[in-house]
């Protein structure tokens, strides 16, 4: 059940922004970063693999584990969270939607316009120039493989910790989040800036905040309504409750 003030100032909001984290498709069985794991991120500890001094001291390991999520993330769907989104974009003035994922399903969920704020994990990248390439190289006897055009060693095209976020990302989200009067923070543990310090901003300039999380973050107690669900059973209530219904009463 939405409470009816937070109805009200959706149904009354121009400018909502969305930002998603890792518990946004967790219920398409992505697993998380920080949440209790097994199988390989039981082994490692996935904040310790995303770095670039991970990926110098064993190159081979990172590079597998990218692999090995990139086949993971290819063959999960999104699940009714992204859906919720993809549809709430088509019922408010101005939407806009940022993630931390680099999984690709909001966007095969029909979200258009996608901040990524760290990559996408269905992207290839030289780790010298840049040089960037759609999809996973074929294997090849050195692994990580090289870059057809520097011959640099081959690496997601994602944003480990200690590297700058993609400018041009960073500003249309920041910029759309200080426009907000509505911004949502959903699946994100809240811990990893400067994608939190856009919570952080929207609530700092008084726009409506609402964490969708089943648990609480070092920002719950700041946002404005926390709605401690998960995000596949909380949005699409909430599209159905605060747009849907309204449509069906005016018709
Ligand atoms: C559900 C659910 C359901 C479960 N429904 N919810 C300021 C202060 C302190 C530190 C820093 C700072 N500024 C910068 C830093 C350093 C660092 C940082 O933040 N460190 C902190 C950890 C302390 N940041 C950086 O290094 C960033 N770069 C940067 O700042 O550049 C400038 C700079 C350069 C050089 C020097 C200094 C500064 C880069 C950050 C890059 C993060 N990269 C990763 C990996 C991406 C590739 C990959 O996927 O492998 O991004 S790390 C990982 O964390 C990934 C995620 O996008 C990110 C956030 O995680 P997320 O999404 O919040 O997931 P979880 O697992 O933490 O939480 C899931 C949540 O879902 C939980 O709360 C669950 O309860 C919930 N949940 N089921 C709804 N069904």
């Amino acid at each position: 059940m939405i409470p009816q003030n937070l109805a009200k100032r959706l149904r009354e909001a121009h400018k909502i922004v969305v930002m998603t984290g890792a518990g946004v498709s967790a219920e398409s069985g992505v697993p998380t970063f920080r949440d209790a794991q097994t199988g390989l991120w039981a082994k490692y500890d996935p904040t310790e693999l995303a770095s670039p001094e991970a990926f110098a001291r064993q190159p081979k390991l990172v590079w597998d584990w990218y692999k090995w999520r990139y086949g993971l993330v290819t063959a999960v769907s999104p699940n009714p969270a992204h859906y919720a989104l993809a549809e709430m974009a088509h019922l408010v003035p101005h939407f806009t939607l940022i993630t931390q994922n680099i999984d690709n399903l909001h966007q095969i969920a029909g979200s258009e316009g996608v901040i990524e704020l760290h990559g996408n994990i269905r992207r290839t990248k030289c780790s010298d120039k840049g040089h960037i390439f759609p999809g996973w190289p074929d294997d090849t006897a050195v692994q990580p493989p090289l870059c057809a055009v520097c011959g640099s060693p081959m690496r997601p095209d994602v944003v480990w910790f200690g590297e700058s976020l993609p400018r041009h990302e960073l500003e249309a989200a920041t910029a759309a989040t200080l426009q907000a009067d509505v911004f949502f923070s959903v699946g994100t543990s809240s811990q990893v800036y400067p994608a939190a310090a856009l919570t952080v901003e929207a609530i700092k300039k008084g726009a409506t905040v609402i964490e969708i999380n089943p648990h609480p973050t070092p920002l719950t107690p700041h946002v404005t309504f926390s709605l401690a669900a998960p995000a596949g059973e909380v949005l699409p209530q909430l599209v159905a409750e605060v747009w849907e219904r309204a449509a069906v009463a005016i018709a």
